[in-house]
């Protein structure tokens, strides 16, 4: 019979690869694996209980926050100002930095999280997800800095996902390989499952919002035709799946090797270079997928690199098996070079803050 691992002896045994580690770091991941039960435990009952419904506002993006959105932002926030292990925060639900209230000491690390993804699933239970990451304080700041937060992926400590669906599963890296747990909701412990993750080699899916071909670049539009096998005798299609929850769509196609796309497309001049959030999306995918043996790029080259310039930027997101990945960025340097051109300033981070 395999041993049992929990994912605290999971995190610890982690934390014996680094002889300088305070714990501290340890702590945190035990923090998010004890607010992703919480979350668990809502999402399971989201239809029993008047959680359902918007609340009241709106977040940054327009898009109005689901009650489920609201309780997991706070419930993370609340598991996490007190503990003396961040210095700052920041979430896809609020606008701005969030600073650790000045009666609570600071710490070493800051968190960057999606509290719900994929929320406007919530009301028709298909699954939704929380996607987390974690870098190193680097700012001469005493209590945590915007500088703290905008660092590129390459940089990231640790990131992962938690995803609410058939069954509860926490995956997260900490530069040693992905691995992924699964909750045991009779005793509440998330077990070892999956351990060493790898995308399979030879890929089955591919996921991307096919309603919006008409607006994609002439690029994209003969990728996903080539993923279709449209071009010459050989090439099996790829099958679609696309669920509008990145965090399943992500995790079907790691374990089961696919490519998930989200690319810049011209039907909102708001989002001409995509909708998926570089850091509270795309970095943490990212860093996940290059962990698992595969890739992630804006379509130019690999997100890990990016340096962001705002905090909630967006950017075009293709991320899956390297080989996939890399075909995506021929074919827009093939037929995308005036996006490439409009795109690159982008980039660069030379647009005025939205
Ligand atoms: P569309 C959810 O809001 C999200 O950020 C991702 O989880 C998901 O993949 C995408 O947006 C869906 O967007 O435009 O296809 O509905």
């Amino acid at each position: 019979m395999a041993k049992v691992v929990t994912i605290e002896r999971h995190i610890f045994e982690q934390q014996q690869l680094y002889p300088h580690a305070t714990g501290a770091f340890t702590g945190l991941l035990y923090d998010i694996a004890l607010a992703a039960k919480l979350i668990a435990r809502e999402t399971t009952r989201a239809g029993l209980v008047d959680i359902l419904g918007a609340a009241e506002n709106e977040n940054i993006y327009g898009e109005r926050q689901q009650k489920l959105d609201v309780f997991a932002h706070d419930i993370i926030f609340r598991m996490n100002d007190h503990t003396g292990r961040l210095c700052a925060m920041a979430s896809e639900e609020q606008d701005e930095l969030i600073p650790i209230p000045e009666h609570f000491p600071v710490g070493k690390y800051v968190l960057l999280y999606d509290p719900l993804d994929g929320s406007s699933n919530i009301d028709v239970n298909v699954s939704v997800g929380t996607i987390f990451s974690i870098h190193r304080k680097v700012s001469a700041a005493e209590r945590g800095a915007l500088e703290d937060l905008l660092q590129p992926a390459s940089k990231l400590v640790a990131a992962g996902y938690v995803i609410y669906g058939s069954s509860t599963m926490m995956v997260y890296s900490t530069g040693q390989g992905v691995h992924g747990f699964t909750l045991d909701p009779s005793v509440g412990e998330f077990l070892l499952s999956h351990e060493n993750i790898r995308i399979p080699p030879k890929p089955k899916y591919y996921s991307v919002n096919q309603g919006y071909e008409k607006y994609w670049t002439a690029g994209v539009r003969a990728y996903v035709k080539w993923l279709q096998g449209m071009y010459g005798a050989g090439h099996e299609p790829l099958a679609l799946r696309y669920t509008g929850s990145m965090v399943a769509d992500f995790h079907r196609n790691l374990l089961q090797g696919g490519v998930f796309i989200y690319p810049g497309d011209m039907k909102k001049a708001k989002e001409p270079f995509g909708k998926m959030r570089l850091m509270f999306e795309a970095q943490a995918m990212a860093f996940l997928a290059n962990q698992a043996g595969g890739y992630a790029s804006d379509g130019i080259g690999s997100i890990l690199d990016i340096q962001p310039v705002l905090l909630h930027q967006r950017i075009p997101l293709f991320v899956g098996n390297r080989d996939l990945v890399e075909k995506a960025e021929n074919f827009i340097r093939e037929h995308d070079q005036s996006w490439i051109k409009a795109y690159l300033p982008f980039r660069r981070g030379e647009f005025s803050p939205v």
